[in-house]
Order: C-alpha cells, then structure tokens, then sequence
C-alpha cells in the first residue's frame, strides 16, 4: 500500500492559528470593573494556567444580548465554551474545569477538606445576597466605612467564620496563604467578596483582613483589577448613591 505523505492525509489541513484558536477554550465574560461573576473562573484559570481566550461583552449596553446570544441561549455571563461544550453559571464552569484538569489541584484532593470546600463555594454561590446587593463589585471606587445593615453584618460575620475555619482545619497545617493552603476554587469564589469588603471598607477581623490582602495582592487579582481600572463603562445598577473616598479608575 503507497504510503501517504503528511499533508495528503489531511487535504482540508487547517493553519496552527486555526487549530489553536479551536482548541483553546473561550471565556465570555463581563466588564472586569463589575462582573463579580465572571472574576470567578477568569481568577481561576490564570491561578491554574489554563489557557483560553477571553471575550469581553459589556454589562447593560445594547450590544450585551445579541452578543451573547452567539455563544449561549441564556442571559448572563460567565460562559465557558470548550469546543462543542458550553458551560454557564461560574460553579458549574469551575466543576467543568476540576473534571477537565484532574492533574490541577482545583479541589482539595482529601475528601474532608474537599467537602467542606464545596459547601463553602455552594453558600457563596447561592447566597449572602444581602451584602451582594449592598455592596455591588466596584474595583473603581472605594467608599467610607458606615453601617450597611444588620443582614450585611450577618454575611460578613458568617463569611469571616467560614474562612477562619478553613484556614484553622486546613489551611493554616501548610505553609501557604490562601483558605485551605494553596489558591483553590474557593479561594475564586471568595474574590469577589474580598473585593467588596476591600471597596466599602466593611470592619474585619485581623485573620480576616490577611486573607484579604493575600487575594488582593495575588498577580491574577491584580492582572483583573489593572484592566478593570482601564475601562470606561459605567453601570449605573453597580453604582451605590454614596461620594466615593477615592476614584481609581485611570
Ligand atoms: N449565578 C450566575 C450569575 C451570573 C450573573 O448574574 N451574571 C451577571 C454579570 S456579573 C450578568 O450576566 N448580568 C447580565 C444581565 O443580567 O443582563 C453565575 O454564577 O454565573
């Protein structure tokens, strides 16, 4: 049998910009300023090095639906879109991304901390949504401190118990900063949290406040928050009625 040469087998061959950009998985996100939503995966995804191409639609401007409807039949970002999978709602996507990274550590690997873990990210994903509606993600501005309500403090006070208890069962047995030892799927879907009680400067416990800078200062968290700060986009809906402290965007 006359063997084929290389290109003969594949006559439609495509070019290696084409297969890439196949190949690598797709990130529909939100504005960085104010998708708390879509910083989840995103944070995880550069924390792990997991390549993929990021496609940005505009929160509340004309073009956000018929955009997104090229990648999805809902109505929100994130959407992760890897090859003929579309994954949408940002636990699910970190799920897709656990399942389709096993060699990642992106649950804890030790079923104790591993379940603890999951039910931390699966209150956050459902919940606290008196301090989400209080105190929208705004890496833009920073307010004052003042009383945002006994529901808000009831977050806090829950979410500050939450991370303590990981950092004292697992976290604080390693040598690293983040709730169970190494950055994880909780640790990004808490970054959004630590951005809001960073922004309305809401009071904290010390361990707390560590915890905090450690996601603030991380190189993923500050490569979001430098675009955010670069964008021009306002979302009145995202904006609380207060004189900011300080305004960072550039
Ligand atoms: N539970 C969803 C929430 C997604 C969500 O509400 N995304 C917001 C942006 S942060 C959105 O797409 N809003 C657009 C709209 O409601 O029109 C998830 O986890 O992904």
């Amino acid at each position: 049998m006359r063997r084929r040469k290389g290109n003969e087998s594949f006559p439609a061959l495509v070019s290696s910009a084409t297969l890439c950009k196949h190949l690598t998985m797709q990130l529909v996100i939100g504005n960085k300023m104010y998708s708390s939503w879509s910083l989840r995966p995103w944070i995880l995804m550069r924390a792990f090095d997991i390549p993929f191409t990021e496609t940005l639609i505009p929160l509340d401007t004309p073009e956000f639906g018929p955009r997104l409807a090229a990648f999805t039949d809902g109505s929100t970002v994130p959407v992760l879109v890897d090859g003929d999978v579309t994954v949408w709602e940002s636990l699910a996507i970190i799920e897709y991304l656990a399942d389709r990274y096993p060699g990642k550590a992106i649950w804890p690997a030790d079923p104790a901390a591993r379940a603890l873990a999951r039910a931390m990210s699966s209150e956050m994903h459902a919940g606290f949504t008196a301090l989400r509606n209080a105190c929208p993600m705004n890496l833009g501005k920073r307010y004052a401190r003042r009383a945002r309500g006994m529901a808000v403090d009831r977050d806090v006070a829950r979410i500050c118990k939450l991370w303590q208890h990981a950092r004292d069962r697992f976290g604080s047995r390693t040598s690293q900063p983040f709730l169970f030892g190494a950055f994880n799927a909780v640790d990004a879907m808490y970054a959004p949290v630590v951005a809001r009680l960073d922004t309305y400067d809401i009071a904290v416990a010390d361990d707390a406040r560590s915890y905090m800078d450690v996601i603030l200062e991380s190189p993923a968290f500050a490569q979001w928050r430098d675009a955010a700060l670069d964008e021009s986009w306002v979302v009145d809906a995202d904006e609380v009625g207060e004189t900011p402290m300080a305004i960072l965007r550039r």
